[in-house]
């Protein structure tokens, strides 16, 4: 079906969108979402005129002839209270992708332009009804693949995230006002990080940034989770690990060594914390080609690795030296030797010298190993206050967190108080990026265009 050209009238920025809000495919109802200032013209030409606000009403939703295209229920939510700021319209109808799509089609004919993904919760944040910390966490919740992330982006959603934000650039915020009123005075010649106030508005200040990145850290460990890759010789037992680990018969698992050759991944949940198991082909000196395809893929998937993990053959290598079976890996990714057929040597399930002892046969040390990966990755559990967060948010804390310490290093070494107050602004600034005070349009695409169409 072509698409009809919306009226010209109606410019960039104040022009009317429409999506389907509801997944693709047949369902009980689906619903269509109308948002922007010709909602009023919409309503008219689709079912005669605008529903009451906030209240379900039933109705015919009809073609340009009169001629329903379905019954359902429409929902008119008038600017600015709604979900974007603006006039909303929402439409239920039944959940047949034909009639969704002439319901769409008649939207877009009175007027309306096809919403963007995440167009209207773009449109949300620029009307102040989101800030980008909280429209982020719409799509994270959106996404969230257990109930602890869907727990936590909620809270964020629901401004926890933001809230300590704003209490900390409020603190930076009064440490600033206090240095630049001193510097006001410079007869008194002060030095700021002597004075009694400033040290404790500075503690305070590096008390809150410490307290903040750790939530922030495991708020994306909630989202990212951690990537572990299984490596050793062949017949070591990885894929007998991603089995035991995973509780389900992934891998193929054989006594003949070069079994597995393509990477296998399998993400599980160790109390909240998402791992991503990935098993790779044994390293050797492999002389099928396939094999040594296989042995290429497992050391790439090496150098994605947040976490090495090399599994030996505790009843072949015993307490033999470890060089034949390590390998260095790229950078400077943290490996943990886990001795694993314990049933076969004898040694105990117990973690010593880093190492994790375990039999992925009879499931002894598992526990010491999820354990041992939960502490590797600094994560502490989830709890009720935890909230979602991402590399972003880090970075942003980061640069923040930099600009304090090039501040307070200036005014050490040169009394420099200007240049404090100056980092302290430029602290602030970082930090109001995170919650998208301050924000670029590169940065909102790249957000928004990560998320679903209708939303
Ligand atoms: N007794 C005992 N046997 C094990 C254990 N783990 C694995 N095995 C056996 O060791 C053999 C190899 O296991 P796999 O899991 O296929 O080993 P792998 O490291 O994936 O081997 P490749 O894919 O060939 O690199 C199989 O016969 C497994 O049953 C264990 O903890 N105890
Ligand atoms: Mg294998």
């Amino acid at each position: 079906m072509p698409t009809p050209e919306p009226p010209e009238e109606f410019a960039e920025g104040t022009d009317t969108i429409a999506a389907i809000a509801s997944p693709p495919g047949k369902g009980g109802i689906s619903i269509v979402r109308v948002s922007g200032p010709r909602v009023p013209a919409i309503a008219d030409g689709l079912m005669g005129g605008l529903p009451t606000p906030r209240m379900a009403e039933c109705t015919a939703f009809r073609d340009r002839h009169n001629t329903p295209i379905d019954h359902g229920i429409v929902l008119y939510f008038p600017a600015p209270q709604s979900y974007t700021g603006e006039h909303v319209l929402e439409m239920q109808g039944h959940g047949s992708p034909v009639v969704m799509g002439l319901l769409l089609r008649r939207c877009l004919e009175l007027g309306c332009r096809h919403a963007r993904p995440g167009e209207f919760s773009e449109r949300a944040f620029l009307n102040g009804k989101l800030d980008l910390v909280q429209a982020e966490a719409v799509a994270d919740l959106i996404e969230s693949s257990h109930e602890s992330a869907a727990r936590s982006a909620l809270r964020s959603l629901q401004g926890s995230f933001s809230v300590r934000i704003h209490d900390l650039v409020d603190t930076v915020c009064s440490l600033r006002l206090f240095i630049e009123a001193a510097i006001d005075f410079p007869e008194e010649e002060i030095d700021f990080l002597e004075d009694s106030a400033v040290i404790q508005r500075l503690d305070r200040v590096e008390r809150k940034f410490a307290e903040l990145r750790q939530s922030v850290q495991q708020g994306k460990l909630l989202r990212d989770g951690l990537k572990v890759v299984l490596t050793g010789l062949p017949n070591a037992g990885k894929s007998s690990l991603l089995n035991a680990l995973s509780d389900e018969q992934r891998a193929i698992v054989s006594r003949l060594p070069g079994t597995t050759r393509d990477t296998l991944e399998q993400t599980i949940l160790l109390d909240g914390l998402p791992v991503e198991i990935i098993d790779t082909a044994g390293i050797r000196d492999a002389t099928d080609e396939i094999e040594a395809e296989g042995v290429r893929r497992a050391r790439h998937a090496q150098q994605e690795a947040d976490l090495i993990l090399v599994v030996i053959d505790d009843a072949q290598v015993g307490d033999g030296p470890l060089d034949s079976v390590m390998e260095s890996p790229a950078g400077d990714i943290r490996q943990v030797v886990v001795r694993n057929k314990i049933d076969l040597s004898g040694r105990t399930a117990a973690e010593s010298d880093g190492e994790v002892c375990i039999s992925a046969l009879t499931g002894q040390g598992l526990p010491d190993l999820k354990r041992k990966i939960q502490e590797i990755a600094g994560f502490r559990g989830t709890d009720d206050s935890g909230f979602m967060a991402r590399e972003r948010h880090l970075d942003a804390l980061d640069r923040a967190e930099g600009f304090l310490k090039s501040g307070l290093q200036q005014q050490r070494q040169f009394r420099a108080g200007e240049l404090l107050a100056d980092d302290l602004h430029s602290c602030q600034k970082a930090l109001g990026e995170i919650t998208g005070e301050i924000s670029s349009e590169d940065l909102l695409g790249m957000i928004f265009s990560s998320f679903c169409i209708g939303k």
